[in-house]
């Protein structure tokens, strides 16, 4: 009886170990991917195949610096960084990391991602509904913007500034009013793709960093359908970032992309490669 009864006792235990386990293992995937019904490492499928990617260049990244937006424009480089008492607006040299000039937000906003159209950078703040409007030689602020939900990433096709809110709809915008002028549902053969974070338009379609999953999306501009995935997880090699990777901007000069995350000490010089 007494073996019998510890028999019984374990066993049952063991069960439930094993089970909750592998359910913790499937929630840890599922966020880690942080998409609706993708609990697979493989990223490619039939229509949505992955693009190759190489670094070309490595750069120092301030260490401090909270990335949430991040834009190339007319040789420079532009970042925008988050947290509420540290958010700032910043031109930094790529050579050396080094911080060229910024501003400083409200400390009750939280900056977050930037456009450059027109010769204005538009600025979205997280949860506070407001965006801003700066001259892009001095960022003296020209104008503020309300807009209804959380703001994320920014980007711009040369008309419209293109906004993404955390969820898997990416809103396209009136820069000289922040008006909706349509929206987008981001949608891949496993279902509809959240958490789409920092954003960079190039040639009809938008890269996406996934929040917290080091995982960038390539998606059609027009339509939302996934096109692409770029699995870009190893970029650091054997270093530990404290943040996540967040931040994409194009050098349409260069054909590459930067690439680096929140508070990461490095910026990466990626050259991608798409199947189609
Ligand atoms: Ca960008």
């Amino acid at each position: 009886m007494a073996s019998n009864n510890t028999l019984w006792s374990r066993a049952p235990g063991k069960f439930w170990q094993v089970l909750v386990a592998a359910l913790v293992i499937c929630a840890g995937l599922a966020t880690y991917f942080g998409m609706d019904g993708m609990a697979d490492s493989s990223l490619a499928t039939a229509g949505e195949p992955v693009c190759e990617w190489e670094t070309v260049g490595s750069y120092n990244h301030d260490a401090d610096a909270f990335t949430q937006g991040l834009v190339w424009h007319d040789q420079r480089l532009f970042e925008s960084t988050g947290q509420y008492g540290h958010s700032t607006l910043r031109e930094v040299e790529l050579e050396t990391g080094k911080v060229i000039r910024k501003i400083d937000l409200n400390e009750r906003f939280f900056g977050e991602g930037i456009a450059i159209l027109n010769d204005r950078v538009f600025q979205v703040t997280w949860r506070e509904n407001r965006a801003f409007q700066y001259d892009l030689e001095t960022f003296e602020k020209q104008k503020k913007f309300k807009y209804p939900g959380e703001g994320w990433g920014l980007t711009h096709d040369g008309t419209s500034l293109i906004l993404s809110d955390g969820t898997p709809v990416i809103r396209f915008l009136d820069p000289e009013t922040f008006e909706e002028q349509k929206r987008i549902t981001v949608t891949s053969d496993r279902g509809l793709i959240k958490n789409l974070n920092e954003l960079e338009y190039v040639d009809g379609a938008i890269f996406a960093n996934i929040w917290q999953t080091g995982i960038i999306v390539r998606f059609d501009a027009n339509s939302g359908t996934v096109l692409n995935w770029i699995d870009t997880r190893d970029i650091l090699g054997p270093r530990v970032a404290p943040g996540v990777m967040n931040g994409i901007a194009w050098i349409e000069e260069r054909q590459s992309f930067l690439l680096t995350g929140k508070n990461w000490p490095l910026l990466f010089e990626v050259k991608v490669d798409c199947p189609h």
